[in-house]
């Protein structure tokens, strides 16, 4: 049988010279939701700085529902192959700075201990969209089952918002410093966000009785919450990617993660109780991250989204190939044109280079990224991929003719489920409720509008209406002629 990567069996690879001493790290990061994007972005920039160096910033990774990582890590020491793939070639690295793996449903005490103790001084997160559990209305989703067994339970707690909260307040009992709270998902203001999602749970676990001390307040007034964007495209590992690097490293790994040579990382310099020198290894970090995330999300994000859609309903199983076919190439740079005066005009931000170098990236053709793996959770990631923009554009009396066909491509590819498209080809929170609707098969301008309701797009906005019309009409193209009609009405002709 062959050899697994591990500490012992490292020295024999060649992608993984020990370029330190794995030995002397000790913990200085908590990072929750340690899936394949974490291992291709913060736990490679956190691996540089150990290299340099600064050993007390090793990462405790904790995955919050699935022990898949924890399972095929373990055994390799926390050890995994990064591959970095464009159509130069594959340049391996062997990444070592996650130290040890939790899984919280298996024992949530042990995270608590880790988020306690006191050398750990950042706690970063990237945990989906959909984790962060937001009502509808963006405020904290009180009613959902797992915030109400938080509440009921802070021992043992099962979502972000819960653990944070008990570690805050049990590091506040023990007189120690509170952590830094780095959010590095795919959201808006994603720091500031989190800290109000925190804030208003604190308050529910002030109201129930909770840590004597108020928590609210210091979650409120001394837990430093700092945005960040972040950026790095991670396909899904495929069996592939396992076979091929483990030949080339000559040992097995259960699970190398793929990427592309492009990274960024964007952070707000709020770290009372320290951070890595970051900077020194090309993150920059800045005051305000706002226009850099709202590039990101609107221009990159926002024109995967619609590749998704459209290249499913199209038949093309991957980014590349979907973005490589005219009619979807001219549909994102339509879409980025719609988009890119929504920014904000005078952050100095130069979207003619950003989106050059975007069309490479969607390009790289050894990436093989998924359609059906962006397509999930698009009631989660519309919002502030599509939707923002396009009231932004009615706002300024604009018309968002691309940025609303998204919606309607997402509306389409998830009625297409069962059908043109393997039934779960991809996942949404809203399933359930999406299903039954398209079971009702109601009219055309109804079905958008009860779509709107559920995923609670443009609530309260006042040109909600406008845009429900736009995304109606593309709905009925896409009804009667496929993603060719919606196009052709367009005037993109495929
Ligand atoms: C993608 C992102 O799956 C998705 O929704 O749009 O994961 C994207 O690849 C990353 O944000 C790139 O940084």
């Amino acid at each position: 049988m062959t050899k697994r990567l591990s500490n012992n069996t490292i020295a024999n690879v060649p992608a993984a010279i020990p370029r330190y001493d794995r030995g002397a790290v000790t913990p200085g990061i908590v990072h929750l939701g340690v899936g394949a994007f974490h291992r291709a972005h913060q736990a490679a920039y956190v691996d540089a700085c150990l290299a340099d160096g600064e050993s007390d910033w090793g990462i405790v990774g904790v995955s919050l529902r699935s022990p898949d990582t924890r399972d095929a890590l373990k055994p390799q020491d926390g050890l995994y192959t990064l591959a970095i793939r464009d159509s130069a070639g594959e340049q391996l690295q062997v990444i070592g700075s996650i130290q040890s793996l939790l899984v919280a449903p298996e024992d949530p005490g042990a995270v608590l201990a880790a988020l306690t103790d006191p050398r750990i001084r950042i706690v970063t997160l990237t945990i989906t969209e959909k984790a962060y559990l937001r009502a509808a209305d963006g405020t904290l989703d009180s009613a959902h089952p797992d915030i109400v067994h938080d509440l009921a339970n802070p021992g043992s707690p099962k979502t972000a918002h819960g653990f944070l909260a008990e570690a805050l307040a049990r590091r506040r009992a023990a007189g120690s410093p509170p952590f830094t709270v780095l959010c590095c998902d795919n959201l808006p203001a994603n720091g500031a966000t989190l800290h109000r999602l925190m804030v208003e749970f604190a308050k529910l676990r002030d109201a129930h009785g909770g840590a004597g001390l108020a928590l609210a307040s210091h979650v409120a007034n001394e837990v430093a919450f700092p945005s960040s964007m972040v950026d790095r495209i991670v396909p899904a590992t495929t069996d592939a990617d396992r076979a091929r690097i483990g030949q080339q490293i000559g040992v097995e790994d259960a699970w190398p993660v793929t990427t592309e040579p492009f990274r960024q990382w964007v952070i707000e310099d709020r770290f009372p109780a320290g951070r890595p020198a970051w900077e020194k290894f090309g993150v920059t970090m800045v005051e305000n991250v706002g226009p850099f995330e709202d590039m990101k999300l609107r221009l990159l994000n926002g024109a995967h989204s619609g590749i998704a859609y459209l290249g499913l309903l199209s038949g093309h199983a991957t980014v590349d190939r979907a973005f490589a076919y005219p009619a979807i190439r001219q549909f994102v740079d339509r879409l980025w044109a719609e988009a890119i005066p929504t920014l904000p005009q005078d952050a100095g931000l130069d979207t003619s280079a950003y989106t050059a170098e975007l069309a490479d990236r969607f390009s790289n053709t050894a990436l093989a990224h998924r359609t059906a793996q962006i397509a999930s959770d698009g009631s989660q990631k519309l919002p502030q991929r599509i939707v923002a923009s396009a009231l932004a554009r009615l706002e300024a009396g604009l018309l968002p003719e691309h940025l609303s066909l998204v919606v309607a491509a997402w509306i389409a590819a998830c009625a297409a489920r069962g059908g043109a498209l393997p039934e779960g080809h991809f996942t949404d929170p809203l399933d359930a409720a999406l299903n039954d609707l398209f079971g009702r098969n109601p009219p055309t301008a109804t079905m958008a509008e009860a779509v709107f309701d559920l995923a609670g797009f443009a609530m309260g906005h006042t040109e909600r209406q406008r845009l429900i019309e736009f995304v109606a009409t593309h709905l009925v193209h896409f009804k009667q002629g496929g993603p060719k009609l919606a196009l052709a009405a367009l005037g993109i002709s495929n």
